[in-house]
């Protein structure tokens, strides 16, 4: 709205109103209705990369100063500049370095939050969900769904650093948070290794298993060996401009994302490539676990390598360039979106 030209009179008839308005808990829509309703995203979200050898230090030093089991989830909140005190990396999600040392266990909780794990740093660490562990190797996709028991460990002798990704901002928009702790330390397993992956991760699943199609998936593994695997094999050929070689994480049961809120990513890019800048509506958490390169997202350029997490807010163009073969991870909150009609993607 353009005020510039009233008479002074009149702007303070109107302030006063405001005023009076005000004290009887309303507003006039027309003073924000640009800003409601925007013609584009204006994502007050900023674009931020977090290096991971400059936090690497620091993320060891909270081992020494809490517990896993005080501590609950020994985690450094990954918190997008532009959004400080809010716990969140974009207006929707959440993520973290989660740190847990050798013999330690965060204990097992369940929540109505769903989560993603990315192991960057060290091995013998493990994930139990619903009764069943799994080892976690660096670069493997773990996901907690919404409501399942989970616990983490360390059986091995190094500190193991993962990346947590949680849709924690948006149940807190829906207030919609339930949480417990279980009696249960650690959960007794219920199920040896490796069973969810061979019941419902080989392109079959029990005769009697019809789930709903907004079900999480039941695999809840996707080993990075599989990944890179699937990766290397479709890149013969030419690489798609915009986004290289790069496949969706499913549930393998229904073909939607593995969860409701949260869809995840891999990509390839071939050393030397480089992608057009293509913007999408999901602010995107980015991690590289594989090579390095450079970033650009709207005016700002970053150089990354392993273990460098980057967020690209909504309706910001993107564009890679890889130095070396590389490989990233991605998550964002396009279900949610797609679900709801609202994603859109704009290659330029
Ligand atoms: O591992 O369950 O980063 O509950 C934040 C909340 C991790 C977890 C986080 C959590 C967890």
């Amino acid at each position: 709205m353009h005020t510039a030209k009233l008479p002074p009179e009149r702007l303070r008839r109107r302030a006063d109103y405001y005023d009076r308005i005000g004290s009887r808990h309303m507003t006039p829509l027309w003073e924000v209705l640009a800003a409601l309703v925007p013609p584009e995203p204006r994502s007050s979200v900023s674009a931020h990369l977090w290096r991971y050898a400059e936090l690497r230090d620091e993320v060891m030093e909270s081992g020494g100063l809490i517990s896993a089991e005080e501590a609950e989830r020994r985690v450094l909140i990954l918190e997008n500049p532009s959004l400080r005190g809010q716990s969140c990396i974009t207006q929707s999600l959440y993520a973290g370095l989660q740190l847990i040392l050798p013999g330690e266990v965060a204990p097992a909780h369940r929540h109505t939050q769903s989560a993603l794990r990315l192991v960057l740093d060290g091995e013998g660490g493990y994930t139990a969900v619903d009764g069943e562990r799994t080892p976690m190797r660096r670069g493997d996709f773990i996901i907690t769904p919404a409501w399942t028991w989970h616990d983490h460990g360390n059986l091995g002798d190094q500190p193991v650093v993962w990346l947590d990704g949680l849709d924690i901002p948006i149940v807190r928009f829906l207030d919609a948070g339930f949480a417990e702790r279980s009696d249960q330390r650690s959960q007794v397993p219920l199920r040896p290794e490796g069973d969810a992956l061979a019941r419902y991760g080989a392109n079959m699943v029990p005769l009697d298993y019809q789930p709903k199609p907004a079900d999480p998936t039941r695999v809840f593994v996707y080993p990075f060996e599989r990944t890179k695997a699937a990766l290397v094999g479709i890149s013969h050929g030419a690489p798609d401009g915009y986004h290289g070689f790069k496949l969706r994480y499913v549930n393998p049961a229904t073909g939607a994302s593995p969860m409701p809120t949260i869809g995840a990513f891999a990509q390839r890019l071939p050393a030397g490539f480089e992608t057009k800048p293509v913007r999408s509506t999901d602010g995107t958490v980015h991690v590289c676990l594989e090579g390095g390169g450079e970033v650009r997202v709207g005016e700002q350029t970053w150089r990354f390598q392993e273990n460098d997490v980057f967020v690209v807010p909504s309706w910001h163009a993107l564009q890679m360039r890889a130095d070396r073969d590389s490989l990233l991870f991605s998550f964002s909150d396009r279900p949610v979106q797609q679900a709801l009609g609202l994603w859109r993607e704009d290659r330029q």
